[in-house]
């Protein structure tokens, strides 16, 4: 199935200057970038986007990590996108992420030492986890007219 996700470049890949490798990553999987922009998310947008988490004990952290920079987010499409993208993008915990994965080669904090930090922990990037959630998060960052079709060199492998 084609499917659309959505991925957020979180501000400590702006920061450290990884837009450009992570978009890399992406593109050379094949995957098609059909809307791309820099937000500066503010808490209510951080509250909307998190909604499943913003009772939880880490969620403050979370809004301050998120809202401490821009982020760069996209919508991506291709086979089975939103599983697709998840295993390129690696474990939640970057400690657990394997090498080879965005997370397990660019970044390492565990769980633990955000914790113990009162820090969230630092995973680079968000990606959509079920095409359920895709659709939904598509639609608050996205307006129709910002996600674009056209004919990339993948689609001719894809008939
Ligand atoms: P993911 O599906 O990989 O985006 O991760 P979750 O939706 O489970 O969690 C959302 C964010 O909360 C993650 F980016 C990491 C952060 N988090 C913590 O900092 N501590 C926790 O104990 C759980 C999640």
């Amino acid at each position: 199935m084609i499917q659309r996700s959505l991925v957020l470049i979180k501000p400590d890949g702006v920061q450290r200057g990884l837009i450009g490798e992570i978009l890399r990553r992406f593109e050379h999987a094949g995957l098609k970038m059909v809307g791309m922009k820099m937000v500066w998310m503010d808490k209510e947008l951080s509250r909307k986007h998190y909604a499943a988490h913003v009772d939880k004990p880490f969620y403050p952290n979370v809004e301050t990590y998120i809202t401490s920079g821009p982020v760069v987010a996209l919508v991506l499409e291709g086979v089975d996108a939103v599983e697709n993208i998840r295993k390129l993008v690696g474990s939640t915990e970057p400690k657990q992420s394997p090498p080879g994965t965005i997370r397990g080669d660019f970044a390492h904090m565990s769980y633990g030492y955000a914790d113990a930090h009162d820090l969230s922990v630092k995973n680079l990037i968000h990606a959509s986890g079920t095409p359920d959630e895709a659709k939904k998060e598509v639609a608050l960052w996205f307006e129709d007219d910002e996600i674009h079709s056209y004919k990339s060199v993948h689609d001719v492998h894809l008939l």
